[in-house]
């Protein structure tokens, strides 16, 4: 009997064991609960300051993550192993997560600074009622350039990237839809284009540019451009405002043949465990002072009409950063093309980088 009770106590004793370890997992697993929040965002896209600054006044401990690419980003978020709070992706991206049902409404009585955005930047086809979405930084795709190292060249169209006299000279920023865009603009089609023989024309034509292209990266090509690594670059405009800022002998322009004109919008994705946290957060990069420190931070242009007040001239009144309506008309902005069509647009792009291996 005695031995009974014994085997009867171990087994009472290891099974409160495994339960005690069970909960430690979980709770380490699930770190998005209580009082943190876990956001995930493009690299380089914040002034660490400000999640410093916003920690301090929510007393929420933020657990940050960063992506290059709104493809990583959703095929993260869709497998679901970690539970963000909050996300940035841009609009066709927007519009594929909320058919997926990877986000969640949110609610607007808990973010009273949404009276700042510039009502231009509301309301867009993407998200129509702004249900699930808010504005946080804008921009276009374009050229950034060294003028003394391209000749005569000033790449009013794209075609001039394919100039002999730029062998090993271009990077290439590692963007499925931008490179291939880039390719399908190029030839005069929509950067949208879903016509296979316009594709493929489109991927032999960027074969053709191999030799020119030095190198296909992420976050780094500003470092390498602002150090003349190379003289020519297919970059974000907020990024070729900060690479100018290192270096102001370099330009940066948007071909005439049109180009890509984006919106990164705040979301909480479906699975978030701070949906409380999440809307504080939203409403944080809102204000006014806190969205111009961190338009200033990391050089994008922010679509807060209140912040951008709080710009300098020099900053606010750059039309190569701040384009008004009638230069934005020329550009489009990317749709969400469905699951199917993005997975080739990403092959085609994978079949470029193969080829200049
Ligand atoms: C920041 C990347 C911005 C993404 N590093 C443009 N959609």
């Amino acid at each position: 009997m005695k031995q009974l009770v014994r085997t009867f106590l171990l087994v009472v004793i290891a099974a409160l064991g495994m339960m005690y370890a069970a909960k430690m997992l979980n709770s380490s697993a699930g770190y998005s609960s209580g009082n943190t929040l876990t956001i995930y965002n493009w690299g380089d896209y914040i002034d660490p300051d400000l999640i410093k600054q916003f920690e301090q006044e929510s007393g929420i401990k933020v657990i940050y993550q960063t992506f290059d690419s709104n493809e990583a980003m959703m095929t993260k978020i869709s497998q679901g192993g970690t539970a963000f709070d909050i996300s940035i992706p841009s609009e066709y991206a927007i519009s594929k997560m909320k058919e997926e049902n990877l986000l969640q409404k949110l609610d607007h009585s808990k973010l009273p600074n949404l009276q700042y955005i510039d009502p231009r930047f509301m309301h867009l086809s993407f998200d129509p009622d702004n249900a699930y979405s808010i504005p946080y930084f804008w921009g276009t795709l374009g050229i950034v350039y060294h003028p003394d190292l391209v000749g005569d060249l000033t790449f009013e169209s794209w075609d001039e990237l394919w100039s002999e006299q730029l062998r090993n000279q271009i990077l290439l920023v590692d963007g499925a839809r931008e490179v291939i865009g880039m390719g399908l603009n190029s030839l005069g089609y929509s950067l949208n284009d879903t016509n296979e023989e316009h594709l493929q024309e489109a991927v032999k034509k960027l074969t053709k540019l191999t030799p020119n292209v030095k190198a296909i990266v992420g976050d780094e090509i500003k470092m390498l451009l602002a150090n003349e690594e190379a003289a020519v670059g297919l970059v974000w405009s907020g990024d070729a405002s900060e690479i100018m800022d290192e270096n102001d002998v370099l330009e940066y322009t948007v071909p005439e043949e049109g180009s890509n004109l984006w919106f990164d919008n705040m979301v909480i994705p479906a699975s978030a465990r701070n949906v409380e946290g999440a809307h504080q957060f939203i409403n944080f990069m809102l204000d006014p002072e806190v969205a111009a420190q961190n338009a200033e931070y990391v050089g994008y242009s922010t679509p807060n009409k209140a912040a951008l007040e709080l710009l300098p001239e020099d900053i606010s009144g750059d039309e190569r950063f701040y384009p008004d309506e009638e230069l934005t008309a020329r550009l489009e902005v990317y749709n969400n093309l469905g699951a199917k069509m993005l997975s080739h647009y990403n092959e085609l792009f994978l079949q470029f980088k193969m080829h200049r291996k």
